[in-house]
Parts: structure tokens; C-alpha cells; sequence
């Protein structure tokens, strides 16, 4: 074993918290032997009281639980959908998973929560879990990955971010929308001797999983494209590709541009013009022409969406720089009234 890298045990779980399209897409292509959901505690009630699960004491003691009021006692069971291709056809696979019964046993946890539910999802299990068991964080966007870490400094957190596309056009039904490319790396201290092999895990699922020492470069990166994508998808109701021909996109993308090159320099010291951004932004639309995003799909099904963490970010940091930020301000009221 290379010095400084830490692996963890490979008999231990892969645990999953948060059962939307990307937890699930996940689950399902990890080994099946190895991965399980945990179920959302908070909103179980009192039941870590209740039932026989401790916090990690001084003794090391982790308890595990039979069965947790409200917990689905079968197995989450649904259908995973790989895309048709030319060649492939659609190859359909059903996948049969069971929410875990023991904290005691993780090694390593991936939060796939909304981003607004993640420090609440967390606080409720990681007094369960083992302090040097790595977290990775594949929220949308940015400041929930910051609100975590600010939590618990000394833990290893990891921040994923990810182009795979997964939908469920029904609730027991994943579809695999897009291949695409997944980059991890380390956003706390005790996180980078952990990264490679977090990475191998991952890469067990057969997608293109990369180290990235750099995440929240490319997290930003991200947020770009969020941020010029998501909301317009949700204010006009269509998908990505159509959102360059709506006049409410043509009148505002400059200026909303001309924020976020101001707002990524001061962040994070790039240099890139709006233009640059612009095209960077029409790109993704385009290769992602018949897309829903998850901020339309959050409002077509009544769910609260993550506009705070994208447009609402930028906001906030145009705030602490002194950079005016009119157009990010109006995607966000007009997305919250919606
Ligand atoms: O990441 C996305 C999202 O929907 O959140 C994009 C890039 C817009 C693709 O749909």
C-alpha cells in the first residue's frame, strides 16, 4: 500500500443516503453485494431514541436496529434503464436493494440528497457512523458542501461532481440518460489520503470516475452552467436545448454572464470573459438538448428546488465581494414564486 493512502476495509458497505436518480443510479451499479440505502432518519420520528442504535461511545460501540419504524421492510426494488443506443438496444435491469440495518459496518457513505436536505440527512447519521469513514457529497451547486465541512472539520468530506445524466420518469423507474464523467476530491484536510481510494470504489460501477484535487475549481465549474441553465428551464417550462430561443434568455444571459465572470474571479482567481461563458453554457444546453434539468423536474413534481445553491449562491457571494448580482437576484425570486 502507497504511504499515505488509506483504504478501508473492502468487506465494509457502501452506504447511500438520499434514493433520488443519482443515489439510485449508483446503487445500482456498484457491486449489489456491498451497497444499501440508508433511510432518511428525521423524517422516521424519534426512532434512533426508540429503537437499539447508539452514537458511537467511548467503548466503540456502533449498535444496529431491526427494523426502524417506517422503514420499507422489503427491499427498495426498481427498474434501471440504460438509454437506447444504435448498437445497444435498451437494456433494462431490475434492481433489488435493501435499506441497511447497521451503521456498524460502513466504510464509506455517498450523500445523494437535495442539496437543502444534506446537513439535516448528515446530522441525523454520522453520530452513527465511524469518524474516519469518508463521505462523499454529490450535491448540485455550492455552500451545502461548506455548511458541511464547517460542521465537522475532522472528518474525511469529500465533494463529487458529475455529469452522468439519471432521471425516474417514474418513481420505480431509473433511466440512465447520459454517460458522462465523475471527478472526486478532497474538501477537508484529513479527506486527501482517502481520495484515491474512494475513487477505485467508485470506479467499480463501471462509469468514469476521476481524482480531482482540485474539486471546488470544478465545482464552480459546474455551478456555471447550472446557473445559466436551470432556472431558465424552470421559468419557461422546456427543456435545456430550448431555452436559447426564449426571449427572457436572450435578454438577460449577458448580463447574467458579465456576474458570474466577476463573481468567479473573485472566488476563485479565473479569468474567464462572459463570452467565453456564455458559449460554455449554450454548449451544455445544446448537448443536452432534450434534458428536463433537476431544477424544472423539482417544480413540475412540487418539490422545493435548489435554487439557493445555485443562482442564491452567486447572490451571497456577490454580497460578501461587493459585486452586484441583479440578474442572478431576479432568476431566484422568480424561481421561489413559481
Ligand atoms: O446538471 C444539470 C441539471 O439538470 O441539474 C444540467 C447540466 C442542466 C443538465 O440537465
Amino acid at each position: 500500500m502507497t504511504a499515505g493512502v488509506k483504504r478501508f476495509g473492502d468487506g465494509g458497505q457502501i452506504a447511500i443516503l438520499g434514493a433520488g436518480s443519482m443515489g439510485r443510479l449508483w446503487a445500482a451499479l456498484l457491486p449489489s453485494s456491498r451497497c444499501g440505502f440508508l433511510p432518511r432518519l428525521d423524517s422516521l420520528g424519534q426512532t434512533a431514541e426508540r429503537s437499539n442504535i447508539a452514537p458511537e461511545d467511548g467503548t466503540g460501540h456502533r449498535g444496529s436496529f431491526s427494523r426502524l419504524e417506517g422503514t420499507p421492510e422489503t427491499r427498495c426494488e426498481y427498474v434501471l434503464v440504460i438509454s437506447a443506443s444504435p448498437d445497444t438496444g435498451v437494456a433494462r435491469t431490475l434492481v433489488n436493494l435493501p435499506w441497511l440495518c447497521s451503521a456498524a459496518d460502513i466504510s464509506l457513505l455517498l450523500v445523494t440528497t437535495k442539496a437543502g436536505d444534506t446537513l439535516s440527512a448528515l446530522e441525523s447519521w454520522l453520530p452513527y457512523i465511524a469518524k474516519d469513514t469518508p463521505v462523499v457529497l454529490f450535491q448540485n451547486g455550492l455552500g451545502s458542501q461548506q455548511a458541511v465541512t464547517e460542521r465537522w472539520p475532522g472528518r474525511p468530506i469529500l465533494a463529487a461532481s458529475t455529469t452522468e445524466g439519471a432521471n425516474r420518469p417514474e418513481p420505480d423507474v431509473l433511466v440512465h440518460a447520459g454517460a458522462g464523467d465523475t471527478w472526486v476530491g478532497p474538501l477537508t484536510d484529513s479527506a486527501y489520503d482517502y481520495t484515491e481510494s474512494v475513487v477505485q470504489q467508485l470506479a467499480q460501477s463501471g462509469l468514469q470516475v476521476h481524482t480531482e484535487n482540485s474539486i471546488v475549481q470544478r465545482l464552480w465549474q459546474k455551478l456555471v452552467v447550472n446557473a445559466g441553465i436551470n432556472a431558465f428551464t424552470a421559468l419557461l417550462d422546456c427543456p435545456n436545448g430550448a431555452i436559447v430561443d426564449a426571449p427572457l434568455y436572450r435578454q438577460t444571459i449577458d448580463g447574467l454572464c458579465t456576474e458570474i465572470a466577476a463573481l468567479l474571479q473573485a472566488n476563485t482567481g479565473e479569468r474567464t470573459a462572459p463570452q467565453a461563458l456564455r458559449k460554455r453554457i449554450e454548449a451544455v444546453a445544446k448537448s443536452t438538448t432534450n434534458n428536463t434539468s433537476s431544477m424544472r423536474a423539482d417544480v413540475n413534481a412540487g418539490r422545493k428546488t435548489e435554487i439557493d445553491f445555485i443562482n442564491g449562491y452567486l447572490v451571497q457571494c456577490g454580497q460578501r465581494h461587493g459585486i452586484a448580482t441583479p440578474v442572478n437576484q431576479m432568476l431566484v425570486q422568480r424561481v421561489q414564486a413559481l
